[in-house]
Formats: C-alpha cells, structure tokens, sequence
C-alpha cells in the first residue's frame, strides 16, 4: 500500500469523492483537535474501564447529539430510500437491503458507507470514540495507537425488523491478528427492549474455544439462538442478557469476544444504529484473500494504507 499521508480527497468517478482518501477529518461533524492538552476531555474513568475489564462491554457512553445524529440519519436515507441511492455506492464493500431475505424479517446491514459522506467519514476519526477505544484495547495497559478496520450499518424498520443472532464479532474476523480489536455501536435512536435494542451476555469476552473465538453459527444473523448449538453447560448457565437501552446519541464500546445480539423490532418506529469497528495498529493480514471487498493485504504484513488510516496515537496527548 502506499503513502500513509492521504489529506486531499481524490474522486472515485467524476464529482464523487471517495472520503476513505482522506486521513482527517472534514470538519463536518465536529470540530478538529487543536492542543495537545484537549484529548484529555475524551478519556474514560477509571471505573467505565473496571466495567468494560468485567462485563465485556461499557454501556451509554454519550458520543453524539440529537441535532448530530438527525444529521446523520438524514445521510442514512442513502441506504434505506430507493429512490434517493447515493452515487458510488458500489464503493461499499457490503450491501444487504435484507440481510436475512424474509421479507417480513426486514434487516438492512451496510459495510463501508465512511467512502460516501462527509459525516459517515467524520464519524471514524470522532475523539469521544477513539480516545476511549485507546483506552479500553489495552484496559490497565498503556494506551495503544489505534487504526479504523471498517464500519457498518444495522437498521430495522418498525414492525418488522430481523434479528441480529447472538454473535461474537472476532469470530467474523480471523483474517486479520492478533484480535486487538473493538467495536463501537453508536444508537441513531434511541434503543428499548420493544425495538430490537442490542443485548449483551456479560462475562462472554473470556468464552473461547482453544484460544480462539467461538465457531460462526449463522453468517446472515438470522437465526438468532444458533449460538445455543455450540455453548457448554457452564456458559449456558452465565448466559444471562443485559439490554443495552441506548439512547439516541449514546455508544456502547465492546469486546471483540464480547457475545451480542439483537431481537426484532416489535414497535412502530425504526431502529437504526451505526458501528465502528477498530484494531490496535500493528494488527496484521492473516490472509491472501480479501479483507474486504477489493481489498488485499499480503499475508503477515501490517493492516495500513487507505483503508484502515490511523485514527488515534496516545502520543498527539503527549
Ligand atoms: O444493530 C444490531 O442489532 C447489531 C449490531 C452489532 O452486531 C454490533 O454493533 O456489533
């Protein structure tokens, strides 16, 4: 991959940027850090860390505003809305208009839209978000210099929203090692039992199998208790789900092994979540396949380049 200095955004067809050129923010969403001494503002407590060490997860971290998010999902209607299809949305690397194919189990799930939209693309560089990441890939440790993997979309329109089978997210990622990774849910709106809120096992991030994470049981998240096939008697019986009721702006952080999931949307207005997904710098490829769509690594080397910028070094707070 070449240069790692990408500041000026190159079109991906005439008059269509393609914003993963550019390793900064636009300005769009938030405005840029200026001193050193302000990445502080960004940090978790001590006791959001002791939470995220035993449970897994970190739950209603406030990342967004509500005039934020509307902006946000303003810019959603790209992947919802037929008739408003943002151009060059073969850029993403994934695009299921109904993950599940049941049409009355409706999940929308995107991969790469930070490629379309100034906002999409701001949201990866966000300091509310990858200051805390720093922090929690390497709970009690040195803080760690972190990298964007890629970002997702999850939405459920009301009534008659799919689920989200239980799942652990590294199990969907060996391709690249070691696991030194994170995912943060961010709620558009706000999240209850009734409209397909993700939920959480805690305690789930230690369940591995050899020091790997758990088998896939369900590569369209469809069949949401396909996890149950493969758990031990003792996980069973940890097995206990904490909703994560997010409000609209607000982040959950969680483990890469930490197990999650979401029902299906029984209320009369959507859910719609955005999620980011980072690793520590210094993760590798683990393949000569593609990482993501188009997108190749040579296996051993460094994940870097274009598509996964560094967006956090404990050493801009320095
Ligand atoms: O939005 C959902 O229901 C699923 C989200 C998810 O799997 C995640 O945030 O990692």
């Amino acid at each position: 991959m070449a240069t790692e200095v990408m500041d000026v955004p190159r079109e991906y067809l005439p008059g269509v940027p393609d914003w993963s050129t550019l390793h900064k923010p636009t300005g769009e969403l938030f405005s840029p850090v200026e001193e050193k001494k302000d990445w502080a503002r960004f940090r978790l407590s001590d006791s959001q860390i002791d939470q995220f060490t035993r449970d897994g997860f970190l739950l209603n971290v406030p990342v967004l505003t509500e005039e934020e998010c509307d902006r946000i999902l303003e810019d959603y209607t790209y992947f919802l809305d037929p008739t408003k299809r943002h151009p060059g949305l073969e850029m993403m690397y994934e695009y299921h208009s109904n993950q599940g194919g049941d049409p009355d189990k409706v999940l929308m799930h995107g991969l790469g839209q930070w490629r379309l939209t100034k906002l999409f693309h701001d949201l990866v560089f966000l300091p509310k978000v990858v200051v805390p990441v720093s922090q929690l890939l390497n709970p009690g440790g040195k803080e760690v210099p972190v990298r964007f993997w890629h970002d997702q979309l999850f939405a459920k329109p009301s009534h008659h929203g799919g689920v989200v089978a239980w799942h652990q997210d590294y199990s969907y990622w060996t391709r690249t090692k070691p696991m030194m990774h994170m995912t943060v849910h961010i709620a558009l709106d706000n999240q209850s039992v009734e409209n397909g809120a993700l939920h959480y096992i805690p305690g789930s991030h230690r369940w591995t199998r050899d020091g790997k994470p758990l088998p896939v049981t369900d590569f369209n998240f469809a069949d949401m208790e396909s996890i149950h096939t493969i758990l031990t008697e003792e996980e069973e019986a940890a097995f206990k789900p904490v909703c994560g009721q997010l409000r609209k702006g607000e982040a959950s952080f969680h483990h890469a092994l930490a197990v999650h999931g979401s029902y299906g949307n029984r209320s009369d207005r959507p859910r719609r979540a955005t999620v980011l997904n980072y690793f520590a710098d210094g993760v590798c490829s683990d393949t000569e396949d593609e990482l993501l769509k188009g997108i190749k690594i040579a296996k051993g080397n460094k994940m870097e380049g274009q598509f996964f910028p560094l967006v956090y070094d404990p050493t801009w707070a320095a």
